[in-house]
C-alpha cells in the first residue's frame, strides 16, 4: 500500500469518529470546512496526487473518490439527525400546554353607584335624551344666578356651599349644566346629566358631603306637566317596576310650578325625586322666550337610589372601597 493509501484510510476513520461526536450543527460545519474545503485535509492529500506513479493514479483516484462521499454521506446524516433534534427540542420548550391553570386576575366589577347611573342613562338614552357633563367648580352665576336664585337666596349660604378661592363654587347640583347646554342649543332638547355634586352637609348615614345627582331637561313648545308625570313615570316604571307613583307639589327656585315624586317600595311611600316646570325666569336667563317654549325638569340622588335598590342602611359603606361589601353588588 502507498503511503497516500494510509492517509485517505486515516482521513476515512478520523472524519467518521469526529462527525459521530460532533453535537452541534456548528461544530459540524466547521469539520465540513476542515475535511472538504480549499484549505481542508482531502485537499491536502489529493495535492500529493501528482506525485504519484501515473499507473496508481485512477485507483488511488477512485479510492478518494469513495472516501470524499463517504464522509459527504456521514456529513449529511449527522445534519439531518442535528436539525430533527433541533427542532424536537424546539418543539419541547415552545410547546403550549392549553390545559395549564391560568394566572388568577380578579375580576373587576361595576361599582354600584356606576351601576345605577348607567341604567338611569340607559333608559333616557331610549327615550330620545343626550348624555351631557359639565365642570365640578362652578361661577356663582351658573350654579345660582341663571337658576333663577337670587344673591340673598338661602341655599347660597356659606353654611350649604363649598365656595373656593377666587369666588367659584364646588356645584351644588348639576342644573349648571343644563344651562350652559341651554346656552349652546337652540330648542328642542332632551339632555340627562350625571354628575357629582357638593354640599357642606355633616356626614351621617344618609349624608355625603360629596355625592351624585342625574338631572333631566326637555324643552320644547308646548311641553306640559302631563309629559313630566309620563316621563317620569315611565323612567321609575323602568327602574324600579310597576308600582304605584304619587306626585305632591312642593317648591324649587327654578321650577314653576313644583313635585316632589313618591314610590310605594315595600309598603311604604319614598321620596325618590323632584321636578317641576322650568320657571321661565331660567328659560329668559338662557335667551330663550318662555313665551314660545316651555320645560320641565327633574333631579334625584344616585345614592339614595342605590340605597332603595340594594337595600342599603349608610350611604358610607358606598364611599368606603371595602371590596368584601362592593363584592356583593
Ligand atoms: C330638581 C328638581 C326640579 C332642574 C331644573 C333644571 C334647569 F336647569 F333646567 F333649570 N335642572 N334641574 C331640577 C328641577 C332639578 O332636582 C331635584
Amino acid at each position: 500500500m502507498t503511503q497516500i493509501d494510509t492517509q485517505l484510510q486515516d482521513l476515512r476513520q478520523n472524519a467518521q469518529d469526529e462527525i459521530a461526536s460532533c453535537e452541534t450543527l456548528d461544530q459540524l460545519e466547521q469539520l465540513r470546512i476542515n475535511y472538504f474545503g480549499k484549505k481542508g485535509q482531502l485537499s491536502k492529500v489529493l495535492g500529493a496526487m501528482g506525485k504519484l506513479d501515473p499507473s496508481e493514479r485512477p485507483r488511488i483516484g477512485a479510492m478518494a473518490n469513495e472516501v470524499k462521499q463517504a464522509i459527504q454521506t456521514d456529513l449529511d446524516d449527522k445534519r439531518t439527525a442535528l436539525q430533527a433534534a433541533q427542532l424536537e427540542a424546539q418543539l419541547q420548550s415552545e410547546t403550549l400546554d392549553v390545559t395549564m391553570p391560568g394566572i388568577y386576575r380578579p375580576q373587576g366589577q361595576i361599582h354600584p353607584l356606576n351601576g345605577i347611573i348607567d341604567r338611569a342613562l340607559d333608559i333616557f338614552v331610549g327615550l330620545g335624551y343626550t348624555v351631557a357633563t359639565g365642570p365640578d367648580m362652578e361661577s356663582d352665576y351658573y350654579n345660582f344666578e341663571a337658576l333663577n336664585m337670587p344673591p340673598d337666596h338661602p341655599a347660597r349660604d356659606m353654611q350649604d356651599t363649598f365656595y373656593l378661592p377666587g369666588g367659584n363654587l364646588l356645584r351644588t347640583h348639576t342644573s349648571p349644566v343644563q344651562i350652559r347646554y341651554m346656552e349652546q342649543h337652540k330648542p328642542p332638547l332632551r339632555v340627562i346629566v350625571p354628575g357629582r355634586v357638593y354640599r357642606r352637609d355633616s356626614v351621617d348615614a344618609t349624608h355625603a358631603a360629596v355625592f351624585h345627582q342625574i338631572e333631566l331637561l326637555a324643552v320644547d313648545e308646548g311641553l306640559r306637566f302631563s309629559d313630566l308625570k309620563g316621563t317620569i313615570k315611565e323612567f321609575l316604571r323602568q327602574m324600579f317596576g310597576d308600582l304605584p307613583i304619587r306626585f305632591r307639589a312642593s317648591y324649587f327656585p327654578f321650577t314653576e310650578p313644583s313635585a316632589e315624586v313618591d314610590l310605594q317600595w315595600q309598603g311604604k311611600w319614598l321620596e325618590v325625586l323632584g321636578c317641576g316646570m322650568v320657571d321661565p325666569n331660567v328659560l329668559q336667563a338662557v335667551g330663550y322666550d318662555p313665551e314660545q317654549y316651555t320645560g320641565f325638569a327633574a333631579g334625584f340622588g344616585v345614592e339614595r337610589f342605590a340605597m332603595v335598590l340594594h337595600q342599603l342602611d349608610d350611604i358610607r359603606r358606598v364611599y368606603a372601597s371595602d371590596l368584601r361589601f362592593l363584592r356583593q353588588f
